[in-house]
């Protein structure tokens, strides 16, 4: 097991590796920007070691600062969280370079899943369903049109080096097309240095489901139940749940099993989490994120697996510790994220937290680095703390949640509780009746 891991991040997700890491008996390496001397992952860690200026730039990307803070240190492993550098397939490459271990998966299988293309023509060859599309990139505009009227409309452009929600065009008609395919092209080449662009059938009103698996490396992969995550506004998930309303127990085993045995043929080794969209009972592969992803907590708490343990385990060489056989689902799990913006207009609010006062109590928990008199720097992610809630059933832990969300403070910054408070009271959302464009609709009817 490593004695010492560099966490390459900050906030909440920076406090829950260092908590995994502390568990295990494992020193911990903060590192910071200079806007976070005062961040709290910096003051729970063993050591810190600061890496540059606010730009994430210069400090959360700065490969050679981190590599740097690594060696001052004598970290072993490297954890990347998510966002910053954690599917960046360069940084995993020279990260095992330079002798570390990334915590994390190989670099191939990063590399292979960065490319939307490239990923879904893996996941497809190993049995998993894709979205009915062009089979590839496509590059002439005239075969590519032709494609479309006989896939027929509305079509989806997508950008191969996209990927949340970036770069992709909507065309409902052939007189479209062509601008459209124009447009992808060119703003994809500006945005990815990349203007490979894919063709897909557009789903009109799916969920969005994803699977959560782990692998150790000899071949063995286990998943862990899906999280609904199609609570969404601007490709930001707002609330995720688990399991997912919309699926029954044979729904459930037949996606688990299909992802388990294609991902075990490629012997995928660390977490992954593998997107589909979800609609008249089919499940269609989006993409596939090698990370830690935010909502994991969810999954933790209907299953009992500390996920980051795991993941730090594998990472030192250990086997998994349990078998799919071993995992009982247990409950429902629903996570509220909470950010620094405005309620209702969104616009992000930083700056100075006078009051901070976390619910807890049982099924309760909440995943932040904030406390009362903390400043909240303007250059990152407004995502201030996760709360997650359990209950032994969905009625339950909507409940709670509401409770819970009733004793949250957060004074001296604008806070979207207010949205939360309002969402979870929506017949539709009581009744798990929603899609991923039901959040937008709502905000909609509201305004
Ligand atoms: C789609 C789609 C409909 N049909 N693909 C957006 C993010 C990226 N991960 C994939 N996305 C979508 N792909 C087809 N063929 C609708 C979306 C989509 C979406 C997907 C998941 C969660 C939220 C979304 C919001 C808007 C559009």
């Amino acid at each position: 097991m490593f004695d010492k891991v560099l966490i390459a991040n900050r906030g909440e997700i920076a406090l829950r590796l260092h908590r995994a890491c502390r568990e295990m008996g494992i020193r911990t390496v903060a590192v910071h920007s200079t806007a976070d001397s005062d961040a709290m992952h910096v003051r729970l860690a063993d050591e810190s070691v600061c890496i540059g200026p606010p730009p994430a730039v210069d400090s959360y990307l700065n490969i050679p600062a981190i590599l740097a803070a690594a060696e001052i240190t004598g970290s072993e492993g490297i954890h990347p969280g998510y966002g910053f550098l954690s599917e960046n397939a360069e940084f995993a490459h020279i990260v095992e370079e330079h002798g570390y271990t990334f915590i994390g998966p190989s670099e191939q299988h990063i590399r292979i899943m960065g490319d939307k293309i490239q990923a879904k023509q893996t996941v497809g060859k190993l049995g998993i369903p894709v979205v009915p599309g062009s089979d590839g990139a496509v590059t002439d505009g005239e075969e590519a049109r032709a494609l479309a009227e006989e896939m027929g409309y509305p079509i989806l452009i997508k950008a191969a080096s996209g990927g949340g929600g970036r770069g992709m065009k909507l065309v409902r008609q052939g007189s479209e097309f062509s601008a459209a395919l124009t447009a992808a092209r060119t703003e994809s080449k500006a945005a990815f240095n990349d203007d490979s662009v894919y063709l897909e059938k557009y789903l009109e009103r799916p969920r969005h489901i994803e699977v959560q698996v782990i692998g150790d490396g000899t071949g063995k992969v286990v998943h862990l139940g899906e999280r609904d995550c199609s609570l969404q506004r601007n490709n930001q998930k707002v609330l995720e749940e688990a399991p997912s309303p919309a699926l029954n127990e044979e729904a459930r085993q037949r996606i688990g099993q299909v992802v388990v045995e294609a991902l075990s043929h490629i012997n995928y080794t660390s977490l992954g989490t593998v997107e589909f969209l979800y609609e008249d009972g089919e499940f269609y592969f989006i993409e596939m994120n090698t990370r830690l992803q935010v909502e994991h907590p969810v999954t933790e708490a209907i299953t009992g697996i500390d996920l980051v343990r795991e993941q730090i385990r594998i990472a030192a060489g250990a086997p998994l510790s349990f078998s799919q056989e071993d995992i009982r689902f247990s409950g429902h799990a629903i996570e509220c994220r909470v950010n620094a913006e405005h309620p209702t207009t969104f616009v992000p609010s930083p700056g100075q937290v006078v009051d901070f006062h976390a619910p807890g109590g049982l099924g309760v928990r909440v995943d932040s680095a904030l406390y009362a008199g903390y400043r909240i720097p303007p250059n990152y992610d407004s995502l201030i703390a996760k709360l997650v809630v359990h209950g032994t059933t969905r009625n339950d832990c909507l409940m709670r949640l509401s409770r819970a969300l009733g004793e949250f403070v957060v004074d001296g910054i604008d806070v979207n509780i207010p949205l939360h408070t309002e969402m979870i009271q929506q017949q539709d959302f009581i009744q798990g009746d929603y899609h991923i464009h039901w959040l937008e609709e709502f905000l909609g009817r509201q305004s």
